[in-house]
């Protein structure tokens, strides 16, 4: 498995109770180097159009509603199997599945409230890098 870079950002529930920088020791320690971050309030649209996938959902309203109710972290971050191992630090979507030790057994609140997005797949990773950084910002 050969170097990868994946995309992730730091949810509003984690940002607000100020548990950003416990977040990030944890990637961190799991040897992810980071290439860029950066504290953003995403706009409606901005939300809307991140998660275009998830639109059909009938979460979606919500989703959108609470990744806007504060700023976030968006990280590029990199290290080997990059995608596969941010998902296993993460931990399972709803924290009440989580495995001990992952960022949302230790931090999310609720399968919405979740702390964290990792990107799923590297096809993802690159189209979501695309969305908040441009390619002068990833060349570290
Ligand atoms: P993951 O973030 O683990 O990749 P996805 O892609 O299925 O999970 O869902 C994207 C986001 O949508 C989740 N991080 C969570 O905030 C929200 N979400 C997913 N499933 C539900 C659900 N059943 N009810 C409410 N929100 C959900």
């Amino acid at each position: 498995m050969s170097i990868q870079r994946t995309f992730s950002i730091i949810k509003p529930d984690a940002v607000a109770a100020g548990k950003a920088g416990k977040v990030l020791a944890v990637i961190e320690g799991a040897g992810f180097k980071i290439l860029g971050l950066r504290m953003v309030q995403l706009s409606r649209e901005q939300a809307e159009a991140f998660y275009a996938v998830h639109k059909e959902r009938p979460f979606f309203g919500s989703l959108v509603k609470f990744m806007i109710e504060g700023p976030v972290i968006v990280m590029a971050l990199e290290r080997e199997d990059a995608v596969a191992k941010l998902r296993e630090i993460m931990g399972a979507t709803n924290p009440a599945n989580a495995a001990e030790g992952t960022i949302r057994k230790l931090y999310a609140d609720s399968i919405e409230r979740n702390a964290i997005h990792g990107s799923d797949a590297p096809e993802t990773a690159e189209a979501e890098l695309r969305f908040f950084f441009t390619t002068s910002d990833l060349n570290r």
